[in-house]
């Protein structure tokens, strides 16, 4: 039997183009979703959840175990080799105990490496981040911590190393759990990629994103912590599995904001059950619109086409506010703009001769860390503040213009006027319930409408087939986005195929 067969049983096909680890699945069984921080700080890798699938899946050792997510009863496998992937999957999908099963997806960082000959000089950029560098004379509270869920950060660059965040109750270097998170000596962060406790950035994404973040701060006064998890490999390229780990960590470990800069990818809902857990845990989930130049309401992308009420999504803006030539857009799925063309940030020092390196890039990918550090002085004066407290005022104080009319559902970012109202706004403590609707569900407002957000902010546009549509779920912002960094991928894949001897299918 073909994938493409028992995915049809689920209601839709299974597109072998699509980009995912070889080999790899993700399984969540049907239970009650519980809700809210006491659930998901509970120790990683629950027991139970791993005991039961050992009883209903390791009797014939087909599969490897390689984590488990205890506040969503989610696994995460990898089949034995030899074993056949369809047989595996089809054996999955026909126990009754199984809500989903779906292959580990890949992601990408979300930027683009157009030259910058005609890059602006630092002295024009700087007039135009001025509007951002005005919030940093309010923001002198709490330190908040701000995930980079990406390609790592280089913790050493002058602009970023005293803003890591430090994991104080690990001791570092002795090889032990210290504070029993399930990683060892994981003092900035960790790399889900390598799986060790060196986030260090190979690429430099992340550490440009980092270096944003950290620009909406005071550097008199600093109060922004970033924490590095690295997820998205040396190409820029990561999977949902790892994903779900990194923002699995992000919400156990204190993160307040998770910055998410990546995305072209399928529909996942397994990444939709993780943002869904940032939501009942008060997290503000900043993720990047896209740079595909389509209107994500019509075509979804993933993870911004998402309907989950703590995101906020984000386009990238030139330097007229106007809507950069790259940026998804749509009134209803994305909320704001902030700056995301030619962006001058810190690069890791491997990046050029004599460092602190500095690199122009452009991208949501650019934007969306904006929007993140505007978060973060936010919370530093009002720490009290729900995340959908946060994403209105952010809505509200934007700024729109007649370009931006009906692309967006609000404006462009103001970070002074976004702060100071945060600082005067009386934190409700109350997180409206909240539950996702399925790919399959009809598109509509769900909790959303109690959250009072308005204008749009929260409808769903998880536009996917009805109930055995079987041709409807092709995102097609995503594959263009695939197409737009096609040779990229293929190396990822030559990459993945050299490093992990898969097969891999062709796309
Ligand atoms: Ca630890
Ligand atoms: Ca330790
Ligand atoms: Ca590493």
């Amino acid at each position: 039997m073909s994938a493409w067969l028992l995915f049809s049983i689920n209601g839709f096909a299974l597109d072998p183009n699509i980009p995912h680890v070889e080999g790899e699945l993700i399984i969540k069984f049907k239970t009650q979703i519980t809700s809210g921080e006491e659930d998901i700080l509970k120790i990683f890798a629950d027991q139970v959840g791993f005991h039961k699938l050992q009883a209903k899946l390791k009797k014939d050792d087909s599969l490897e175990l390689l984590n488990s997510y205890a506040w969503a009863d989610i696994h995460h496998v990898r089949i034995r080799p030899g074993e056949d992937f369809d047989q595996v999957m089809g054996k999955i999908q026909g126990m009754e105990e199984v809500e989903y099963v779906e292959p580990n997806y890949i992601f990408s960082a979300t930027f683009t490496t157009e030259a910058f000959e005609d890059a602006p000089s630092a002295q024009a950029f700087s007039s135009e981040q001025n509007r951002f560098s005005s919030a940093q004379a309010l923001g002198a509270g709490q330190n908040v911590t701000v995930a980079v869920i990406d390609t790592g950060v280089d913790y050493t660059h002058a602009d970023i190393a005293s803003n890591m965040w430090i994991n104080s109750g690990e001791v570092p270097g002795n090889g032990i759990d210290d504070d029993k998170n399930g990683y060892i000596d994981d003092i900035n962060g960790w790399d889900f990629v390598n799986n060790d406790n060196d986030p260090y950035d190979d690429h430099y994404h992340g550490t440009h994103v980092s270096g944003i973040v950290l620009s909406l701060q005071n550097k008199a006064r600093p109060v922004i912590k970033i924490m590095a998890l690295k997820f998205l490999d040396y190409y820029g390229y990561g999977s949902t599995g790892d994903a779900i780990n990194a923002i699995d960590y992000a919400v156990r470990n204190g993160a307040k904001i998770l910055n998410n800069s990546w995305g072209g990818g399928f529909y996942s809902s397994a990444l939709r059950d993780a943002i869904v857990a940032t939501y009942n845990a008060n997290r503000v989930f900043a993720v990047a619109a896209g740079n595909s130049a389509v209107n994500i309401d019509q075509e979804p992308s993933y993870p911004p086409s998402y309907l989950i009420p703590n995101m906020i999504t984000v386009a990238a803006l030139n330097s007229s506010d106007n809507l950069a030539w790259f940026s998804n857009y749509g009134p209803t799925g994305v909320h704001v703009g902030a700056p995301g063309v030619a962006i001058y940030s810190a690069v890791p020092k491997e990046q050029c001769s004599v460092p602190p390196c500095y690199k122009y890039l452009s991208g949501t990918s650019m934007a969306t860390p904006y929007v993140a550090g505007v978060a973060a002085m936010m919370l530093s004066e009002q720490p009290e503040l729900m995340h959908l407290q946060v994403k209105k005022i952010i809505m509200d104080t934007s700024v729109s213009n007649a370009s931006l009319e009906g692309m967006i559902g609000k404006g462009s970012v103001e970070p002074s006027d976004a702060v100071t109202t945060a600082s005067n706004t009386t934190p409700d403590g109350n997180i409206p319930p909240y539950t996702p609707s399925s790919i399959s569900d009809s598109i509509g407002l769900s909790a959303s409408e109690s959250a009072g957000m308005g204008c749009g902010a929260l409808v769903d546009i998880t536009q996917g087939p009805k109930n055995g549509g079987g041709q409807g779920l092709t995102p097609t912002s995503g594959i263009s986005l695939f197409l737009l960094s096609w040779p990229l991928l293929f190396v990822f894949f030559l990459r993945r195929q050299m490093r992990r001897k898969f097969v891999l299918s062709p796309f």
